[in-house]
């Protein structure tokens, strides 16, 4: 099977917020093929697109109705068709982003799966995951475990027409699927074959470890647990006083799921030429994640996949709204790992900052950039496109957005930040005070959803429009603030912008293999704000320096990586390049390339 996907630079596409055609303020497919020369432009070779499969967009796309049938929003099977004809031309691939651990409440499976369960339609009734209540000597009934689901309250929601609970690890008009029927599978990778056949060039999947759940009987050491009557364990107590539990164990990287993503490689993508990019949102580690990546044919699983510990360095025990300060050797540590497991493991790492779920990176990764913001925007570029793995883009990074600075409570759109809204409001009800919820307005706008998720703007044409869409139209969120001098238009111009350095960067990586396969080796790892490595391929040498702080810093090269480094690009233009460097002088969010043959 070829690896295409190696070298290649993908680029996220949040549809609804990326260009649209039709003036009802949501971006559709139109929209993606009007852009594919400006991506082309910036040396794009794959594009995901977030999910464009029928959904009631309870949760924006991750919901779907129907897999065989394009969301009327974003256009039609014709425009699909359109657009991977027209992407194929100049050379793009496409991949498609696929929700299926879970449905919509509305996809016509769960429908008949509540009807079978009155009787008739066998062959939906265990395409959920159906649970009996447990009723104690009282005749009180409680859900079949304390799992608690990732945005809202217990995981089991009832169900009283048919007196069951079935589980949703998501939102609660998102149900799981019940990987453990065969038939359900053998659906599943008929949707995927579909689409394959069709022509898409691969799947980021969703969720793509939370497929297999534990039952009583796969409690041990690794998944401690109680058994209940119901045969779904209880998770073990994190937070005292309440029913729902943490249940990470419980649902992430449960007893079957290899075997599960064997069949889906045997069943489907080892017959393809395609990419399969699984998404490990809950409880991933480096060692864990070995095993999904495995080279062996027969055990082969997927390509790639997608890991959060950098992403999650700010959160107190993995939980995004409670924010804690890190230290950069903590960054510089969790990169380190992953990239040497993932090599060691003979696989291929993947590199990114953000997407359609994290906040953007400036603020985030450069503390307190405002000094810097421009600098800040281009050290992330630097430093992403001189690891080793796939380097994966969201839509406007290469502008450089930023979060939105303030807190502004329409902004709230997305249904994980409005249940954490509403909480937090509920709480204040029962006296929790004012502080919390100020801290909850915190931690929304620096970590909420619907931060990256502002539309691109696309000129500086019109205030509310910023080229996003027709200038009478609403955009769905609000346009960013600053869009006159993010918006593209005006960047492409500008030689000194982030897109320019964007582009330039991605040209960089590629007259430079060893930027992509050089082996990755940390340098001076205590130091609190310099980020340095070395890449090494054949006789080529590069090391990289990035000052991920807000203070000039000098910073000696360790006489162990010998002399003759030559700085071949650097963020800011203020030094002349092509002499050797022993000692670097960097100034706030300033980061240099080196090579020395
Ligand atoms: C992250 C997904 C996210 C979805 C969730 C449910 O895990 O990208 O956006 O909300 O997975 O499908």
């Amino acid at each position: 099977k070829s690896t295409w996907w190696k070298d290649a630079v993908v680029y996220q596409i949040f549809v609804s917020s990326f260009k649209d055609t039709n003036g009802d303020g949501y971006g559709d497919l139109r929209g993606v093929i009007e852009k594919l020369e400006y991506m082309i432009d910036l040396g794009i070779n794959i594009v995901w697109l977030s999910p464009i499969f029928d959904s009631p967009m309870y949760d924006m796309g991750y919901d779907t109705a129907d897999y065989y049938r394009i969301n009327p929003i974003f256009g039609d099977m014709e425009d699909f068709d359109n657009l991977l004809e027209q992407a194929h031309q100049r050379g793009l691939r496409i991949i498609l982003d696929i929700a299926l651990n879970h449905t919509s409440s509305e996809h016509v499976w769960f429908k008949r799966s509540v009807k079978a369960a009155k009787g008739g339609d066998e062959y939906f009734k265990d395409f959920y995951i159906w649970g009996d209540p447990i009723v104690d000597e009282d005749r009180n009934r409680r859900p079949p475990s304390n799992w608690e689901s990732v945005f809202e309250g217990c995981m089991w929601e009832w169900v009283p027409e048919i007196q069951k609970y079935y589980l949703h690890v998501f939102g609660r008009a998102q149900p799981d699927v019940n990987w453990e029927n065969p038939n359900l599978r053998n659906e599943l990778w008929k949707v995927l074959r579909f689409w394959l056949d069709k022509g898409v060039d691969g799947f980021r999947l969703d969720a793509i470890n939370c497929m297999s759940k534990v039952r009583n009987q796969d409690l041990c050491a690794q998944r401690p647990g109680k058994p209940t009557v119901s045969g779904w364990p209880d998770a073990p107590i994190s937070t005292p006083n309440r029913f729902e539990q943490k249940a990470n164990e419980m649902f992430a990287n449960g007893p079957r799921i290899h075997e599960y993503l064997k069949e889906m490689h045997q069943q489907v993508f080892a017959r393809y030429d395609a990419l399969s990019l699984g998404e490990m949102s809950c409880g991933i580690t480096p060692e864990l994640g070995q095993d999904f990546i495995a080279r062996d044919p027969n055990e082969q699983q997927l390509d790639l996949i997608l890991h959060f510990e950098h992403v999650e360095l700010d959160c107190v025990d993995g939980d995004k709204w409670v924010l804690r300060d890190w230290e950069l050797p903590e960054l510089k540590a969790a990169v380190s790992k992953w990239q040497t497991c993932m090599a060691e493991a003979g696989g291929w790492d993947t590199i990114w900052i953000e997407n359609h779920d994290q906040p953007r990176g400036a603020s985030r990764f450069c503390k307190d950039a405002e000094r810097g913001q421009l600098n800040a925007a281009k050290l992330l570029a630097i430093w992403l496109f001189t690891l080793q793995g796939t380097v994966i883009i969201f839509q406007g990074q290469e502008l450089g957005m930023t979060n939105p600075e303030e807190f502004s409570e329409e902004m709230i759109r997305d249904i994980e930040t409005r249940i954490y809204w509403d909480v937090a409001h509920a709480d204040l009800a029962l006296g929790g005070g004012d502080h919390k919820l100020e801290m909850a307005k915190k931690a929304i706008t620096s970590k909420g959803r619907d931060a990256s998720r502002i539309p691109i703007p696309w000129n500086s044409n019109h205030e509310t429009s910023g080229g996003f869409t027709d200038n009478s139209a609403k955009p769905w969120l609000p346009i960013h603030p600053h869009f006159a001098t993010l918006c593209a238009e005006a960047q492409r111009r500008n030689p000194a912008s982030v897109w320019t350095f964007y582009r330039d960067m991605i040209r960089l990586r590629r007259q430079h293999p060893g930027l992509i396969y050089g082996t990755y080796q940390l340098v001076d790892e205590h130091h609190p704000s310099v980020f340095a490595y070395t890449r090494i391929h054949g006789g080529n040498f590069y090391l990289i320096v990035l000052n991920f702080g807000r203070e000039y810093v000098e910073w000696e090269v360790p006489q162990a990586h010998g002399r003759g480094w030559v700085p071949i690009k650097l963020t800011s233009d203020y030094e002349p390049l092509g002499l050797e460097v022993t000692k670097l002088r960097l100034g706030p969010y300033d980061g240099v390339i080196c090579k020395r043959e």
